[in-house]
This record gives C-alpha cells, structure tokens and sequence, in this order.
C-alpha cells in the first residue's frame, strides 16, 4: 500500500518536525518500507495500489502514554463537592476519591468493563490514536487487578490499536488495608502482580508516590520486585507536593515520571542522567485548579524528553481527548506546538519504551494520523472539532 501526495511530518532527527513536503509512504506487513519525496518513489512500488492523500498533512499515528480508561462507575459529584469547595485530597481522605471508582470497578463484570472502556477507546481514536497505554489500579484485590488487566488485553484484540499495560497495583492502599500500606502492598498488591506477569498481562509496573497513596520507600519496594521480574517501571510523581518522586523514579530507570508539577530542579537532572521522560498532565492540572506549574524550562534546559498524554480517569482528569490535552500543553504550560505534537508521537513512544513508534521512518510501524491541516501547529491550536481525515493502523486505512 501505498499513501502519496501528502506533507509528512516523520520527526526523523532530534529537532524540527522533520517534514517531507510531497511525500510517500510505502506500508509493507505493517511497517514503513519505503518513505520520502514522493517523485523518488522506487519503481518497483509502481504496481501497489496508491491513496492519493491530496496533499492532506500526516503524521505519526497519536499516542496516549497515561489513561486509566478502564474504570466504572460515575464520580461527577465529587466535581459538584468541589465546586462547592472541597479539595481533591479531602475527598480522597474521607473515603471517596479513587475508593468510589474502586467500588464500582469491583462490582462491574469483565464484560461491562470492555463495553465502556471501548467507548472510551473509540472516542480517542476518533482523534487519531493508535496506541494507549492503560493502567490498572482501580481492583486494589487481586481478582480485581486482573480483571481490569485481561479486559485491557481484550481491547486490542476487538480494536485497531496497540494497547501497553501499566500494572498500578500501588495505585492506593485499598479500602480493607487503609492505614496499612506495606501489608497492602505484600499481601495484596505484589502477589498480584506476581500472578499478572505469568499471565503475561503486565507491560509496565506503575506507582502513585503521594500523601495520599505511598510513601517514596514503598513506592521503592515495589520498583524492586517489578525489576526482579524484568518489567520497566514508570511513576505518578511530586503531582500534589514534592517527595522526591522524580528522582526516585530516576534512580530506579524508569521510562517515565508523571505529573511532576512539585518536582525539583535535582529531580529534573536526575531524569536528565536517567534519560527518563517526563509527562505532562494538563488535563489533571486544569481540573483540580493547580498553580505551580511543571518545571517546563528546567526539563528544556536539561534535554528532558516532554510527552503529553489525557490522564483520562473519573477523578482528576475525565479527558477524553489527546488534541486537548495538547491545546493545554501550549496554552497552560507554554509548551510549544511542536513540543506538544512529539509529545503525543516520539516522545510518548519512549515513554512506553516502544522503539518502533511515533516516527514515520523505515522499520517503524505503519500506523499513520491524516488530517485536513495544513500545518502541524493547527492540531494543537484548535479545540474541538478534529481534523482527522483518516488513521491508518498496521498500514491498514480504518478511519
Ligand atoms: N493520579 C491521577 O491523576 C489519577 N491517579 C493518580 O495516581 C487520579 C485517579 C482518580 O482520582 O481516580
Ligand atoms: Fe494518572
């Protein structure tokens, strides 16, 4: 197959968005065989059926590297109470917050779970997502981590859309363990992903380091076990205050450190030595009202990779579109279009430690977002109303 007459922005090199303006991608088994200025096109692609693209804009496919879109239940009182003045934490503390998600989640059949997790999928490919990242977090009982974790390898199976797994087990201590966090974690949440790694359901091993969850040593104990097992490691980090989140996640490699809006200037250098990326939550940000921003011009200044992703989760960030949470890098963090673009492609990608993703270019996989744009800053510029054209997923056009 092959897509031509289109402006592709490839993010082939360090800087730019690397444009090929007139160009041509060649998918062969879903991976980019051939790519570049379309009148160089090899003649022995001359007999594949061509797209003509009308000189329409492509970029790599999107990727969401942060949801919790598995989850049940409805928490759109918690955003009345906070309108009315409660915090997020306070809610949180009196037994509401992600315990109230947990409940329902709990209750919900796998087959429920699947029905609204895919709606939630469809509306983020709508937008041009081709792979999500999904976390599990919302069982905190063993049953229930696995439940949400083989509905998350359902989606992939029914949808066309690379889907990696973050085991949040140490998402909270769960309801029974409340102020037992390290028996929480040895008898609840570790055991449970001893189980999910066998069942191969696990990707990645995910934490919430935070007054509210764990404290940085149990935060490390669970890194310890997950690196036992060969698993990378990832981290909800100094979002509502600053435990030194990103520099432990530093310290333990991790491919990601989330949030980061309390983070320090040596957590910053720490993710630099670590090659960590640093993801960027707006959508958490805007909804509970934070102020301090992101330490955005340290992790520039220090060559720290940015992604963007939705957070997407009941609580503290129903965001169920990436082109916002882009439009919210640029216009909250002053992220720059860009920046927010390869924070949604390549640097998304690294942060699920996928090396094949998020660039157009020989070898990587053939997942590609067409838009009716003429400039790559558009994507980021408008709210609402996508521009997407087409996707196309393992070099397959699937709209
Ligand atoms: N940080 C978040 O933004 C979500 N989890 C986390 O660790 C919030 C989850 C929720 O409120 O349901
Ligand atoms: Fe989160």
């Amino acid at each position: 197959m092959i897509f031509s007459n289109a402006n592709l922005v490839t993010f082939h090199g360090d800087s730019g968005y690397g444009i090929v303006s007139r160009g041509a991608v060649v998918a062969a088994d879903g991976r980019i065989a051939w790519i570049g200025p379309a009148s160089q096109l090899p003649a022995r692609y001359n007999d594949l059926p061509n797209h003509d693209l009308e000189g329409r804009l492509v970029t790599p496919g999107l990727v969401d590297c942060h949801t919790h879109l598995i989850h049940a239940g409805n928490r759109a009182h918690e955003f009345e109470q906070r309108l009315q003045g409660s915090s997020y934490a306070e809610i949180a503390s009196s037994g509401g917050g992600i315990q109230t998600t947990v409940a329902a989640t709990r209750e919900a059949s796998e087959e429920e779970l699947l029905v609204t997790a895919l709606k939630r999928v469809d509306i983020l490919m709508s937008e041009g997502v081709t792979t999500v990242e999904v976390k599990s977090g919302y069982g905190l009982d063993i049953d229930t981590e696995l439940k949400m974790l083989r509905v998350a390898r359902r989606i992939d199976q029914l949808r066309p859309i690379r889907v990696c797994t973050s085991f949040l087990g140490a998402h909270t201590p769960s309801p029974e363990y409340r102020d037992r966090a390290d028996e929480y974690l040895e008898r609840v949440c570790l055991p449970a992903l001893e189980i999910a790694v066998v069942e191969n359901l696990v990707d990645a091993v995910d934490g919430f380091c935070e007054a509210i969850a764990f404290t940085p040593g149990q935060v490390s104990s669970v890194f310890q076990r997950a690196q036992r097992l060969g698993l990378p490691i990832k981290l909800h980090a100094d979002q509502m205050s600053d435990l030194g989140g990103a520099r432990l996640a530093a310290q333990h490699g991790a491919l990601s450190a989330d949030h980061l809006e309390f983070a320090s200037v040596a957590g910053v250098r720490a993710m630099a030595a670590s090659g960590t990326v640093a993801v960027m939550l707006p959508g958490a940000f805007y909804t509970l009202r934070e102020t301090q921003l992101p330490p955005i011009a340290e992790f520039r200044s220090h060559y720290v990779p940015m992604a963007v992703a939705t957070d997407l989760n009941p609580g503290s960030s129903p965001l169920h579109s990436l082109l916002l949470a882009m439009n919210m890098a640029c216009t909250l963090f002053r992220l720059t279009p860009e920046e927010s673009l390869r924070g949604t492609t390549c640097h998304a990608a690294q942060a699920l430690g996928l090396s094949d993703a998020g660039r157009l270019w020989v070898g990587y996989h053939a997942d590609l977002a067409i838009w009716d744009a003429e400039h790559p800053a558009e994507l980021s510029y408008r709210m609402g109303g996508t521009k997407l054209f087409a996707r196309v997923f393992a070099g397959e056009l699937t709209c």
